[in-house]
């Protein structure tokens, strides 16, 4: 299993291999805000573990396992934004609440959001009652946070 660190990471490089094709260290350095020398050391550690292969001085690719794992991971990503998305979470707050939950959920809880989010989509006026409600309580006000 990997650690959250480690599935930011795999879940990074195969959004930017299937996003352009090929990714370095720069690339990935850029994307996760961190060091250059951070990256080079994870990938070292994604290659004992086998979802990276890593070549000094020639860079590195997924594994078939890798490449398994990050689809996952991106899926997963992918439909815990759609969710925060139905059930009316504001735009600016998606993509770093999405990061905060994704690697704290169990495969159960992502098949059973996956369900809930089908089940918005199967029918757009179950989608419309929702909305309606959560007018209701922007109206109140309810969750309104100091800004
Ligand atoms: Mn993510």
């Amino acid at each position: 299993m990997p650690t959250p660190s480690m599935e930011d990471y795999i879940e990074q490089i195969y959004y930017l291999m299937e996003k352009k094709g090929f990714v370095t260290v720069t690339d990935i350095a850029e994307e996760l805000e961190v060091h250059p020398s951070s990256v080079t050391k994870m990938i070292q550690k994604l290659d004992r573990s086998n979802f990276v292969d890593y070549e000094k001085y020639r860079g590195f690719v997924l594994t078939a396992k890798g490449k398994e794992v990050g689809k996952r991971l991106l899926y997963r990503h992918d439909l815990l934004e759609e969710f925060l998305e139905i059930i009316g979470v504001d735009e600016e707050n998606i993509y770093n609440d999405v990061e905060g939950i994704e690697h704290h959920l169990s495969w159960n809880s992502i098949d059973r959001i996956n369900d809930l989010v089908s089940y918005f989509k199967e029918d757009e006026n179950r989608l419309k009652d929702l909305q309606k409600i959560q007018q209701t309580s922007k109206s109140k006000q309810i969750t309104q946070e100091e800004k």
